[in-house]
């Protein structure tokens, strides 16, 4: 298979309800989507999910462009190949870089399913006919706010709730939401917010997470900076709530390493984050082999991320809810149709060839600030 065409788009989507965490707070967000053709016109759409500033990952809309156009696609354009599993190959040498890298691959993983004639799900080894969907909920203006959007979110059915958690927003909020729904699946995520042992407040950030452990949350996750993998260590050994990991593992090296010095037991795998669906696909492996249950972690991915978390999330070991809410939790109008939906907190899995949406070039023409395309 080979792409004859590379379109890159840059794209922007208002959301619906704005959302904050430790570092930041947004009411719209830029995408860049990835249309790849091949010589026979089959298309395949890949999302470069990244955040516009670098406070999630290094990794800006801005960087992901120039990455994208300067590197990546011209490895790919052109080039021959016979499984999406060879695309990370092309650009070997490009070092980081794991959003402009997903949704390139991506798009030849969509293109390549489509031409198969397979659903992206089984062309992954993706199992499962439905998937159980969680939502994220920002950190809100107040406790009232916050017990609000948890009962708007628990009313429509999901049945997973994760809370984003950062230093001064954390126990508080926790018991309320606890005392609230005795019984709900909760968890939080830091997104790496609480000093390490070797840092000021350091002793004080664990004493707040040991705080947290009555509460049964069904795990922490990344409460320390990515690379700080010693601390959590030893929070994993001093709770018994799980610890999960989430920036700390880009690579399946990063992953290695977490389980060998016990980092957590948990991991949320990003299709963005691991830069494509080839490496989600190998650490799900990996990390299931080891006994860590995985779950798929989103992005505010536009349709085509979204559906690309939903047919990763199809596979055996996503054993926990997964980021994969429906569209309309953040998007009036999706890019895809139909939209990704979810019934009392269940997702299906589109059993159509390649991504299984069809993609409304009209609404992405619409949205679009530029476009840049390539040929060979
Ligand atoms: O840590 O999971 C995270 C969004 C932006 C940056 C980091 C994270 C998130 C989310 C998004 O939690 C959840 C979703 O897409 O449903
Ligand atoms: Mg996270």
């Amino acid at each position: 298979m080979r792409a004859v065409e590379i379109v890159l788009h840059d794209v922007e989507l208002p959301l619906r309800h704005a959302f904050e965490t430790s570092s930041h707070r947004k009411s719209s967000l830029r995408h860049l989507l990835v249309e790849m053709i091949d010589a026979e016109g089959t298309v395949g759409w890949g999302e470069i999910a990244s955040p516009a500033g670098p406070f999630y990952a290094p990794e800006t809309t801005t960087t992901a462009w120039q990455t994208a156009t300067e590197h990546l696609i011209p490895a790919v354009l052109g080039a021959q190949w016979d499984h999406p599993d060879e695309i990370s190959g092309l650009y070997a040498k490009v070092r980081g870089n794991f959003f402009a890298k997903a949704g390139v691959e991506m798009a030849a993983w969509a293109m390549w399913s489509a031409a198969e004639s397979i659903p992206l799900a089984r062309a992954l080894g993706g199992e499962r006919e439905t998937v159980v969907a969680g939502v994220s909920l920002g950190i809100e203006p107040s406790i009232e706010a916050l017990l609000s959007e948890v009962t708007r979110h628990v009313e429509s059915g999901y049945p997973r709730v994760k809370l984003k958690i950062a230093p001064g927003w954390d126990v508080e909020p926790v018991r309320a939401v606890r005392e609230a729904f005795p019984d709900l699946d909760v968890h939080v995520d830091a997104n790496g917010a609480y000093p390490g042992s070797h840092e000021p407040g350091g002793e004080g950030a664990f004493e707040v997470l040991r705080a947290l452990d009555p509460f049964r949350l069904t795990m922490i996750e990344q409460p320390f900076a990515p690379r700080n993998f010693l601390d959590h260590a030893r929070l994993t050994a001093e709770l018994e709530t799980p610890v999960c990991l989430d920036e700390s593992v880009e690579t399946l090296d990063d992953l290695r390493t977490a389980l060998a010095l016990k980092a957590g037991n948990v991991l949320n795998i990003k299709v963005s984050r691991m830069g494509g669906l080839s490496a989600a696909r190998d650490a799900h492996a990996l990390a299931s082999a080891a006994g860590w249950p995985v779950w798929c972690g989103g992005m505010h991915e536009f349709g085509i991320g979204r559906a690309a978390n939903v047919a990763i999330s199809s596979l055996p070991g996503f054993t926990l809810p997964s980021d994969v809410s429906a569209s309309s939790k953040y998007y009036a109008e999706d890019i895809i149709d139909p939209p990704v939906t979810a019934e009392q907190g269940i997702v299906r899995v589109p059993t159509a060839d390649g991504l299984g949406h069809s993609v409304r070039t009209e609404v992405i023409a619409a949205h679009a600030t530029r476009q840049k395309r390539f040929l060979v």
